[in-house]
């Protein structure tokens, strides 16, 4: 499916598969503005970005920051510890941006219990391959507890599949202030995403490139 030409109308919740919904415009500006803002500072800080190698030795073309665990990317399991980096404690997952996943959560019928964030930034040449998130716990993926997404700054190319890597791909774009939920049957989606596309960002945002955090529950 390609992306329709007109965005769908904030405050929508336009599911895309079952267990999958975007939430075009959930974030308010003056909301984009507080989590940009939120995730420059937890990025800049004492244990912050960098840019994952994982197995095989590829380097990823995002930079992360993993907050309550940290995902291993070359063991890809969750760790209390970054072993890959430097071997600094993963940071607490902030109160505040775990009540956000929440909202989102609810706002698309669903409940998380959000203890892991992994926070992306992408420059302007940023992508992430196509992939499944099915490192949290069996419970958490039998039960289908969603993965909460959300989107800042330059609008992201987002492919969603189906459950096996050759499936179709559905094209759509995660523009800023953007959630995206995926559970139930679509937990174990695969999805990635092929470009940003430079100069999209809000202007007010003072930004280029993307960040993008994705809550879940281990
Ligand atoms: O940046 C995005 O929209 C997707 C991020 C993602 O797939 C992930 O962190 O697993």
């Amino acid at each position: 499916m390609q992306e329709t030409l007109f965005p769908p109308a904030p405050g929508t919740v336009e599911w895309v598969a079952p267990g999958a919904a975007r939430l075009a415009g959930f974030l308010s500006l003056d909301e984009q503005h507080w989590l940009a803002g939120r995730c420059r500072d937890l990025g800049g800080g004492p244990v912050g970005w960098y840019r994952p190698t994982v197995r095989g030795g590829g380097r990823m073309r995002v930079e992360m920051l993993c907050l309550g665990r940290h995902w291993n990317p070359l063991t890809y399991r969750y760790e209390s510890t970054r072993a890959d980096r430097d071997g600094a404690p993963a940071p607490p997952l902030p109160d505040d941006l775990a009540a956000l996943a929440c909202r989102v959560a609810a706002a698309a019928g669903m409940t998380l219990a959000p203890d892991i964030c992994i926070l992306n930034a992408y420059g302007t040449d940023g992508r992430m391959g196509l992939h499944q998130d099915k490192d949290e716990q069996p419970d958490t993926l039998a039960a289908g507890i969603p993965v909460v997404s959300i989107s800042i700054g330059d609008t992201a190319r987002f492919v969603l599949g189906g459950l096996r890597r050759r499936d179709p791909l559905q094209h759509l774009d995660l523009r800023s202030g953007d959630a995206f939920v995926f559970g139930g049957p679509a937990r174990l989606r695969y999805h990635g995403v092929t470009r940003i596309l430079p100069g999209t960002a809000p202007a007010p945002l003072g930004m280029t490139g993307r960040y993008n955090l994705t809550f879940r529950q281990y």
